[in-house]
């Protein structure tokens, strides 16, 4: 197909909006070093990121443990800085209105993700734990579970699992089964689930223990009540939380931002959007073997070293199957993301 050609009227009009854009950054550079020279801003601090939006970012000043020590006020970013994101350690300097970050320092660790055009976008820094969270309602969706765990592995961040909801349980026996069936299913894998809910005093008692003094990002599915765990483990701060659609019972992605909040025992927590789709098309296909913990267990033992656990002769994994000592719906799980890898690099 032949492109399009512009009008004489459109080259104008797309050179104009250009200029301008140009315009606005080369102010907003020239805006900002002069806060900076003006030396109206006060000392330079530590502080990390709480959200980001645009060219501007929330701070919070931390101490030396990296407890916040004041309210998160909203900074400009010099424009080398472009690049940060929610829980980056940052060097500020601020008024009681405004201030600027001047420095990143560097980054322990990343999660990222990629973004509705599949772009590759860091999405939150210096993590030590990922709460992946998943519910009872919306209907969970175990092959999105082993993505975020596959996550989990590759960028060596822990994870936990949480199954939110648990007040629905008494409302019918296959929330049992399927409560039931999540549990055992990852435990025998080694991994930490907790139940929780929202609906009760005392429903995140299990939880709240697991957050201690660690930076933890919240993940999951839009509707699987992120937020409102947040909003019930810190009662002060004002989080938005959203409604499962009437008729699909699935979230309306309200969470638009990624952002962290501190948490009272010692650390912080980062709520993040839903998603429905977690793709892992940064990593390759030893990446994502080694992403199936208890795959890759017995992988290391096929007669092939390229055996792809399908129909190959002397294929460990499909024995372990067999024998009843891995999951057939896990092996199904690995085989589906493989596949959809390689259509996404055709
Ligand atoms: N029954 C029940 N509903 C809950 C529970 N926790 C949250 N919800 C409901 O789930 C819906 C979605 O909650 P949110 O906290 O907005 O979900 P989210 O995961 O943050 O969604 P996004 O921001 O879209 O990613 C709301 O209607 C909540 O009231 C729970 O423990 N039990
Ligand atoms: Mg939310
Ligand atoms: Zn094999």
């Amino acid at each position: 197909m032949s492109k399009r050609k512009l009008t004489r009227q459109q080259a104008w009009r797309i050179e104009k909006i250009q200029k301008e854009r140009l315009d606005r950054a080369t102010r907003h550079k020239v805006e900002v070093e002069e806060l900076i020279d003006s030396g109206s801003l006060g000392r330079e601090q530590t502080g990390r990121i709480v959200a980001r939006f645009g060219k501007q970012v929330e701070v919070v000043a931390i101490d030396r443990l990296g407890q916040p020590v004041n309210d998160p006020i909203r900074c400009h970013l010099r424009s080398c800085l472009s690049s940060l994101v929610t829980g980056d350690q940052v060097v500020f300097q601020a008024t009681d209105a405004t201030g600027v970050v001047t420095a990143h320092k560097p980054r322990r660790n990343v999660l990222e993700r990629p973004d509705s055009r599949g772009i590759i976008k860091v999405m939150a820094a210096n993590i030590d734990q990922l709460v992946i969270v998943t519910a009872l309602e919306p209907e969970p969706q175990p092959e999105i579970l082993d993505r975020y765990l596959v996550a989990a592995e590759v960028t060596n961040i822990p994870p936990i699992i949480v199954i939110n909801k648990v007040d629905l349980l008494r409302e019918s026996e296959t929330n049992r089964n399927l409560l039931m069936g999540i549990k055992n299913l990852y435990e025998v894998i080694g991994y930490t689930v907790v139940e929780a809910t929202t609906k009760k005093i005392g429903g995140l008692d299990e939880l709240s223990q697991y957050l201690i003094d660690k930076s933890s990002v919240f993940i999951g599915q839009s509707g699987v009540g992120k937020s409102s765990l947040v909003k019930m483990l810190l009662p002060d701060e004002k989080i938005r939380v959203g409604y499962l659609h009437q008729q699909t019972r699935l979230g309306r992605h309200t969470t638009s931002t990624a952002r962290l909040y501190s948490y009272k025992g010692g650390g912080s927590i980062i709520d993040s959007p839903g998603i429905r789709d977690f793709g892992l098309e940064q990593i390759s296909r030893a990446e994502v073997e080694q992403g199936f913990i208890d795959i890759c267990e017995f992988a290391n033992h096929c007669r092939f070293r390229n055996c792809g656990h399908r129909q190959e002769p002397g294929c460990a994994v499909n024995d372990a199957i067999q024998k009843g000592k891995l999951s057939k719906r896990r092996l199904e799980s690995f085989h589906r993301i493989l596949d959809t890898m390689r259509e996404g690099n055709a």
